[in-house]
């Protein structure tokens, strides 16, 4: 039997899982024991541990003591669900109790992560699961490439890993190591095309089944599910039927029928996923059907096989009239689902954006978590930096993404987004067939934390980042992973430093949306405005003389948003419209707060490249040239964020610089 661990392809980075990770494990006595298909997962993960480091696997025996036991043990690991495990160390063995196969390679992965530590003193019994059963990766790939977004939307780290030459890769090697890096940071669940569905990739949901069927098994040995976005018009472009009206019932039975197909070609597929009536995306309103409608005609098809339809909450009026002030784009989701609250069906999953905007570098957390109390919910965030410097620069997402999963929308004693999003975890993947997977190769690091995160959102993210630094860089002196962590772990904050000021959003050149352009969205149709002019700047969201979007907040957040003087610093831009003498918590006014953070985001870039360089004895060649690279240009563009943010400032309100620096 072939090893189901992929060999990587000569030149791809191994990420966060290379041999010398395994060291501890595959230097100890393993005893496996139980059956599943994963349980055959982890015992080729052990045997080839053991055959680089000397250690030995037994299966499925009794006697003598072990370092290791990996046990399936049905109803004892029951309290912890299928993909869970009990941890344990006593009298020099380590023990790993799943009830399932799925929950034995989370416990495999769990006992890398530990490294030596797995196998030193004792531990009482711990028990691991994840949060939610649905830690996704949405894929925005397109099979053919599209003349406008190429092969990936959104995408900075090359071709598709699992379409090329509009065909499903032949060769699954790298798609089985994608999976294996998944699974190694808690991901169950991949979404293999683009949300936006074009012509060609309609098909993926009939006639071009069987391709998706063998990207399906090259995933399944690591535990994730395939699931496919589909286009609302599919019974129109491919069943050829008069009308998609989800009341229709012709429609209906077309996607029974489609959704029997699928089942047919891949037994564990996960569902559906759907943008409708968004960018210009076919949906429900066209035969004056709600999206709950819509949602639950594709929950009907995928129920007999308990799918899911994922439906994202991401519609919006997308050809507003920017003269047009009543109309506020970040109020569009609440506004269309919060009335549907209670109509969606138990397997149909509203999939919400984690702000109101779009993945902005600073926005408050979407509404939609606190108003849906009777809807299945799941958050996106955007790991493909399409706003946060498209993975040339070096942007670690983890604070902010925990900053969303921590918060809690009914104030202090309520959930957490993280505990209210019941309908999964999904991120944007940044990942494609560039050699380190994620073009920028520290955006590697937010693949991984992603995948933490989804699996415990109250983690810690700086414990995530050291994980992520031990497991990349297993031998690595202190001195490398000091510096990883200063160059990573404020570098959220240094990018909304150089860019877009206090949860303006934008400023962003229309179309690519790299690189600065102040105006470049002001009168466009898109709605993302920030209204500045020569004595302010800003959204008036409040509900005494704004959009009242602030009121679509529970308390204590919708008080504490209302009010000029209440809303935190790094939110004002987006709640307020202030003159820029405002002076704002810090002290400093909105003028001399944009002046001072862009010339500290440059600042701190530069500092960045500098620790970078200083490391380039620790690193191999390559991977420290790509970084050194990308640094170089990080610093060129934060420097003309800078130069045009502060320019453009100076000339609109004529306030100099406190300090008298440069300023164009
Ligand atoms: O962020 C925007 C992107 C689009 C994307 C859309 C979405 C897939 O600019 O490229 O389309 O969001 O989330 O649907």
């Amino acid at each position: 039997m072939p090893s189901t661990v992929p060999v990587l392809p000569e030149g791809v980075d191994p990420a966060w899982l290379p041999p010398d990770a395994f060291r501890a494990l595959g230097s100890r006595r393993t005893l496996i024991h139980g059956s599943g298909p994963l349980v055959e997962t982890v015992h080729d993960e052990v045997t080839l541990a053991c055959a680089q480091f000397g250690g030995q696997v037994v299966r499925d025996a009794t006697s003598a003591s072990y370092d290791l036991v990996l046990r399936v043990a049905g109803d004892d690991g029951a309290e912890v669900g299928e993909e869970g495990f009990l941890y344990e160390r006593a009298a020099g063995t380590t023990t790993v109790t799943a009830a399932g196969h799925r929950g034995l390679l989370y416990g495999l992965f769990h006992v890398v992560r530990l490294g030596e530590d797995a196998f030193r003193g004792t531990r009482p019994r711990e028990a691991h699961r994840p949060a939610t059963a649905l830690r996704m990766l949405d894929h925005w790939d397109n099979v053919a490439v599209h003349p406008v977004m190429g092969q990936v939307e959104r995408g900075y780290a090359g071709g598709s890993l699992f379409w090329q030459d509009g065909r499903a890769r032949g060769d699954t090697e790298r798609v089985r190591a994608y999976g294996r890096l998944l699974a190694a940071c808690g991901v169950n669940a991949v979404s293999v095309n683009n949300v936006n569905v074009h012509d060609v990739e309609a098909h993926l949901l009939t006639d071009r089944i069987g391709e998706v069927a063998q990207i399906a098994e090259a995933l399944r040995p690591y535990g994730i599910r395939t699931h496919l976005s589909v286009t609302f018009a599919a019974p129109v472009v491919l069943g050829r039927l008069p009308t998609a009206d989800p009341l229709d019932g012709a429609v209906r039975a077309w996607w029974a029928k489609a959704a029997r197909g699928v089942f047919e070609a891949i037994p564990d597929f996960g569902g559906f996923v759907v943008k409708a009536d968004s960018e210009g995306r076919p949906g429900p309103f066209a035969y004056g059907r709600t999206h709950a409608d819509g949602a639950n005609m594709l929950a009907a098809a995928l129920a007999p096989y308990d799918g899911t339809v994922h439906w994202r909450a991401f519609v919006y009026d997308h050809r507003q009239d920017w003269r047009d002030r009543s109309t506020d784009r970040a109020r569009a989701a609440y506004d269309h689902f919060a009335p549907l609250d209670g109509e969606f069906d138990a397997n149909a999953v509203l999939q919400v954006k984690h702000g109101p905007m779009d993945f902005q570098v600073r926005e408050p957390v979407s509404p939609v978590f606190g108003a849906l109390r009777r809807t299945r919910v799941a958050v996106e965030v955007q790991a493909t930096q399409e706003y946060t410097g498209q993975q040339r620069h070096a942007c670690w997402l983890g604070p902010m993404w925990s900053e969303v999963l921590r918060f809690r929308p009914g104030g202090e004693q309520g959930l957490t987004v993280g505990e209210l999003a019941t309908g999964g975890s999904v991120a944007v993947s940044n990942a494609g067939d560039d050699p380190f997977w994620t073009g920028h190769p520290l955006a590697q690091a937010n693949l991984y934390t992603f995948g933490r995160l989804a699996w415990r959102p109250d983690a810690d993210p700086l414990r995530i980042l050291d994980e992520w630094i031990a497991l990349t860089f297993p031998s690595a002196p202190e001195r490398l992973a000091a510096g990883l962590r200063a160059v990573l772990r404020n570098s959220w904050r240094t990018y909304e430093k150089y860019t877009a000021p206090l949860g303006v959003g934008f400023m962003v050149q229309p179309g690519h949306h790299y690189g600065p352009a102040v105006d470049g969205y002001e009168y466009s149709p898109w709605g993302t405005y920030h209204f500045a002019d020569r004595d302010g700047i800003g959204v008036d969201r409040s509900a005494a003389t704004g959009t009242g979007y602030a009121s679509q907040y529970g308390e204590p957040w919708s008080a504490l948003y209302e009010s000029a003087v209440s809303c935190p610093d790094e939110l004002l831009l987006f709640f307020h419209h202030v003159p820029y003498g405002h002076v704002l918590k810090s002290g400093k006014t909105v003028a001399q707060h944009i002046y001072d953070t862009h010339f500290e985001g440059v600042e701190e870039v530069e500092e960045a490249r500098r620790v970078w360089a200083g490391l380039a004895d620790l690193v191999a060649p390559a991977r420290h040239a790509r970084v050194a690279e990308r640094y170089d240009e990080q610093v060129r563009g934060a420097r003309e964020w800078r130069d045009q943010v502060n320019s453009y400032f100076l000339r609109k309100s004529g306030i100099p610089d406190e300090r008298g620096r440069t300023i164009y």
